[in-house]
């Protein structure tokens, strides 16, 4: 078998013994469907670079923590954070190896607009109750972006994930309630959309779901912040306050997936 097709197994089996994951199920067949091709746009000739491009719109996350299961658990990392493309060891070895911060990222495009997607990985998405456990939490936020004739575009949206929901974020009061509604606003941070990524735990505010962030506090005053500033990749040391800590992310490519199946 394949090796990203094993992969996606391995993952996908995961997976559904979580009933409670649609949300991740759902980031799982988009991933499925970029890791085959499906999805690959093609750069036009006035295109940047997608790795620019991505870079100039990573966001600011907003990532809560909880110390219920180890605030390690709620950080971001790599797929291969343990020295290794196996996702079935993910769980056991997620607080042996150093959680180094991770984002990915792909793009595609149209003749009007980019759609970058950034893909969040947890080793742990854990909870209270076994339903609630599962390794492999890969979740994620789609920004469009209008090409407008500057070199990196407009933003427009983002739409985010978090349970069984999409979720629909924009400024421009152009875009309108139709058959899904605008859910809200977008808060920048020098430039870049800011996201909310839920800590470990159960209910609608919990599990690493995605929404925008719309300036609250972290929940029991602890959470932290992943600005990409320097592309550096870092590994939390505190987590403790109101969003006071702020590390650094490294941004991949999700065709890392596919050179790790040569
Ligand atoms: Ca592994
Ligand atoms: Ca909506
Ligand atoms: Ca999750
Ligand atoms: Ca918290």
């Amino acid at each position: 078998m394949p090796f990203s097709t094993r992969l996606l197994s391995t993952i996908l089996t995961k997976e559904r013994a979580h009933e409670k994951s649609i949300q991740d199920f759902f980031s799982l067949v988009l991933t499925t469907v970029l890791l085959s091709g499906i999805c690959a746009g093609s750069v036009g000739p006035d295109s940047p670079d997608y790795s620019e491009l991505a870079a100039v719109w990573t966001p600011t996350i907003y990532q809560d923590v909880t110390t219920s299961y180890d605030v390690r658990a709620d950080f971001l990392t790599r797929f291969d954070f343990d020295g290794d493309w196996a996702g079935g060891n993910n769980w056991e070895n997620t607080f042996s190896y150093p959680l180094t911060s991770a984002v990915y990222y792909s793009v595609q495009e149209t003749e009007t607009h980019y759609f970058i997607n950034y893909f969040f990985f947890h080793p742990r998405d854990d909870g209270p109750i076994s339903a609630e456990k599962h390794e492999n939490d890969f979740e994620g936020a789609l920004f469009v972006i209008k090409k407008d004739g500057t070199p990196y575009g407009s933003f427009v949206l983002m739409e985010t994930q978090a349970h069984n929901h999409f979720y629909q974020y924009s400024n421009d009061s152009s875009i309108i309630d139709r058959s899904d509604d605008i859910d809200g606003a977008v808060i920048f941070d020098n430039g870049h959309p800011c996201v909310y990524i839920s800590p470990n735990g159960i209910g609608t505010n919990a599990g690493h779901g995605v929404r925008a962030y719309d300036g609250s506090a972290a929940q029991g005053d602890d959470g932290i912040i992943y600005r990409y500033t320097d592309g550096l990749s870092m590994v939390p040391e505190n987590a403790s306050g109101n969003y006071e800590y702020v590390y650094d992310y490294e941004l991949i490519s999700m065709d890392v997936f596919l050179g790790a199946a040569l």
